[in-house]
């Protein structure tokens, strides 16, 4: 054997005593199951809001076994910025685009949850919706490899769709091929009496011969069962990381049979009530395999719902329960989110935490469960490991958290709030406002005596509003926030 042989060799060697020591590693860690539902509101599930009008025994029984956030935010305030973060543990604001029309948002060999587990011997699934764009953005090529993608991005394999179930092109992608191109034609949808981007609202375009609207959701869920039932029982291989990005309750709301029953309440409180059942197949599976105990499973949604005060009325259920706005917007109701872990044995059942949290912080905490936390990426996530575990009792997670972008950007630093300008800066109208004589710029708010953002501090805490203005500069102009 030559020198450079002998030391390919020895390099081959210890590469694989790695891989093997990671593998060794890895085999005592948990099962990590994130199921991240799309729209859902804070006041949608009962476990959050004791007068939902929504059914959600699953939810609520997962909430029982585990740990409720009461103080939970996503990332952005609407599906991509909010997937961006969540994924990547980074502030959706640092990144040039949040268009997934133009490419692939996630940059090659960034950091995301699953490539980190991934490369710390676990298997990684994703099932369902993407909305991060893949090369060559808008334009698909059907006959060829979408790249840029789940498997590019740290996922071994993927089921699911490009964005949002009512936005066209409609077909399903397996790994990074499309399983049948759209090659048909559907008209667009909606349901009378609801807004037109409520109900079963979905806009007009190509379509695959086997994407059924209805059948989207189910078919998602019968994927992670399958996916689940394959694994092994704990210690016999491989744990697994199963992120189910789920279509719904964003629209179109397509109840089944089963759940279009006036018990269960109207439209939408009937679609919700599916995909609490669909929560509970998910957490079925793992019980019929015996994983139960050894899955940390993570629950929460990317961003509020779509649900004017006219349906507070009408429906007696708030879907953000007492949060001011909706989707889009930089109030409560647009970001506050339901988030739930439980891990039997090691999160104790039944437990509330007041903690500030991001699901950008979702990165670091499952790092710092398997490893530690990588010196380079995640550059704004802070683990939430030690308040699971009950490790760190009164020692905040984080003290401020940025949310929006460009000159919208608002920060939360304890209790308080500054956003710099009026308006919702989302869907409620106004979206924003120039102020009137005499009325502040912007708006602050102490969110521990009023959550539900009506009394506007901004003119007589000026102190404050500079302080808050000048570290929300400070922040946005470092590129990491976490040490
Ligand atoms: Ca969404």
């Amino acid at each position: 054997m030559t020198g450079q042989n002998r030391d390919l060799a020895r390099r081959a060697f210890l590469s694989l005593a790695l891989l093997a020591a990671a593998a060794a590693c890895a085999a005592d860690k948990p099962n990590i199951v994130l199921i991240f539902a799309d729209d859902m509101g804070y006041g949608d599930p009962r476990c959050f809001n004791p007068q939902s009008k929504c059914p959600t025994p699953n939810i609520d029984r997962l909430a029982a076994q585990g740990m409720r956030f009461t103080d939970a935010h996503s990332a952005g305030t609407t599906c991509v910025p909010s997937r961006y973060g969540l994924l990547t543990g980074r502030y959706p604001f640092r990144n040039a685009s949040m268009t997934p029309n133009t490419g692939s948002l996630i940059a090659p060999g960034s950091l995301t949850i699953a490539s980190l587990l991934r490369d710390r011997g676990y298997a990684t699934a994703m099932v369902g919706k993407w909305h991060l764009g893949f090369e060559g953005g808008k334009d698909f090529d059907y006959s060829k490899p979408f790249r840029g993608g789940p498997v590019d991005r740290g996922f071994e394999t993927f089921f699911g769709q490009h964005a949002s179930l009512d936005i066209p092109p409609y077909f399903y992608i397996e790994n990074d091929r499309c399983t049948a191109a759209p090659v048909e034609k559907i008209a667009a949808n909606n349901t009378p009496g609801w807004s037109p981007i409520q109900g079963a609202f979905w806009r007009a375009g190509p379509v695959a011969p086997d994407f059924k609207m209805e059948n989207v959701l189910p078919t998602y869920v019968r994927k992670v069962e399958q996916y689940i039932a394959r694994r092994q029982k704990p210690g016999q291989g491989k744990p697994f990381f199963l992120y189910l990005a789920m279509t719904a309750p964003h629209t179109p709301w397509l109840p089944t049979e089963q759940f279009r029953s006036a018990s269960m309440g109207n439209l939408y409180s009937q679609w919700v009530a599916q995909v609490d059942a669909s929560v509970g197949q998910v957490l079925a599976a793992l019980d019929r395999a015996g994983l139960a105990d050894n899955t940390l499973v993570f629950f929460s949604s990317d961003n509020g719902p779509v649900w004017y005060p006219e349906d507070v009325k009408k429906y007696g259920h708030s879907s953000t329960g007492e949060l001011r706005g909706m989707k889009g917007d930089v109030w409560e109701g647009g970001h506050r989110m339901p988030l739930i872990a439980r891990w039997p044995g090691r999160i104790k059942p039944d437990a509330a935490s007041r903690q500030l949290v991001c699901l950008i912080d979702t990165l670091a905490t499952v790092a710092e469960l398997t490893g530690g936390l990588p010196k380079d990426g995640a550059e704004d996530s802070f683990s939430f490991l030690p308040e699971l575990l009950a490790r760190k009792a009164n020692s905040p997670v984080r003290t401020e958290m940025l949310l929006g972008g460009g000159k919208n950007l608002c920060i939360r630093q304890g209790d308080w709030k500054l956003i710099p300008f009026l308006g919702s800066g989302g869907f409620s109208r106004p979206s924003r406002r120039k102020p009137g004589p005499g009325e502040p710029a912007g708006q602050l708010y102490n969110l521990a005596d009023d959550p539900g953002e009506t009394r506007n501090l901004y003119a007589v805490r000026r102190d404050l509003v500079e302080k808050l203005t000048a570290r929300t500069r400070e922040l946005s102009s470092t590129p990491r926030s976490r040490p």
